[in-house]
């Protein structure tokens, strides 16, 4: 972070976004849902102050852009996502939902672009989850560079640093930072909708009207651009939509450029990693040459023991 140059400015336009998927990282997830909550500063700055010790929930901006979509994941939901998503692969294929492909990306993107820049994507866990899983999602499409224009952080950490600076005396156990620990923290009561993607996305924007100001400040002082989130997993094939991810996790060195311009059809080019270099096995050729040479010395050896053999002086 320390070399990076800052960001141009106040962050105009906040979006909250959440991801449910497959499983976890280890397991390559796929995208199951999502949802993104669009919010102006204005609305943020312009957050009622709900005062006493427990806040009560602050409500949405009545003005808001809200895109919330079901995809077909291609591949098998692991039980304990199903469990607490409440979605199966059979039952988003039942519903006939399509798959994260080039229409949705260009969906994304088109969401993005009415919204005034600079944006910023702001997701619970979002470094070591949503954002590399929508990475990864759109280098196996060949559209790693779509979103280059955007920014991002990561709540988990805005949270502790407003947490901190509101209480910085406070020495007790250690807090947990998870969506449902900070959320009941605060209001006192659980979320709703937990792990439905729009839920979690309406959680995450209560927990950021807490310290409105504060977390503005934050905000534009730690986006990063989206251009450097490496994606979850690598991607071996190079082919348009047909790629699969490879068998390695965010191992993938990431070519991503900042200043490519995030284009659904021109000059696609599928992340992918550079050729593995085996060893290679020794060819026929270079084993000959070695062969002749121990034929040759056997045969001399045979014919001086078999003259030794004949020599009168035996
Ligand atoms: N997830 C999981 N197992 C868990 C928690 C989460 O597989 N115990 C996966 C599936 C969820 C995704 O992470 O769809 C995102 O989690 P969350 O619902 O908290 O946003
Ligand atoms: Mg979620």
């Amino acid at each position: 972070m320390g070399s990076q140059a800052p960001p141009p400015g106040p962050m105009q336009t906040l979006i909250f976004l959440d991801l449910e998927a497959t499983g976890l990282p280890f397991s390559q997830p796929k995208v199951t849902e999502l949802c993104l909550l669009a919010v102006h500063r204005y609305a943020l700055e312009n957050t009622p102050i709900s005062g006493g010790h427990q806040p009560t929930v602050p409500q949405p901006p009545r003005v808001v852009d809200k895109l919330s979509l079901c995809v077909a994941p291609g591949k098998a939901c692991n039980p304990a996502a199903s469990e607490i998503t409440g979605l199966s692969t059979a039952e988003l294929v039942a519903h006939g939902r399509q798959r994260f492909d080039d229409n949705l990306a260009n969906l994304l993107l088109t969401f993005l672009q009415r919204q005034p820049q600079p944006w910023c994507l702001v997701a619970h866990n979002g470094d070591r989850y949503d954002f590399p899983l929508l990475q990864a999602e759109l280098a196996m499409l060949g559209l790693s560079s779509l979103l280059d224009g955007a920014f991002c952080v990561d709540s988990i950490t805005a949270l502790k640093a407003l947490e901190r600076a509101s209480s910085p005396s406070e020495h007790g156990p250690r807090k947990s930072y998870s969506l449902g620990s900070i959320y009941a923290r605060l209001y006192g009561q659980a979320p709703v909708d937990a792990h439905t993607a729009e839920g979690d996305v309406l959680s995450l924007l209560s927990i950021c009207q807490w310290r409105p100001q504060a977390l503005l400040q934050w905000v534009d002082a730690n986006a990063r651009p989206f251009s450097t989130i490496k994606p979850m997993y690598g991607v071996t094939a190079t082919a348009g939509t047909n790629t699969r991810p490879s068998a390695t996790i965010a191992t993938a060195p990431v070519a991503t450029s900042r200043n490519a311009c995030p284009n659904l059809g021109s000059n696609r080019r599928p992340k992918a990693f550079p050729p593995v270099k085996i060893p290679e096995a020794p060819s026929s050729e270079g084993l000959l040459a070695p062969l002749g040479f121990l034929a040759f010395l056997t045969l001399a050896v045979a014919m001086l023991y078999g003259l030794s053999l004949v020599s009168p002086g035996q």
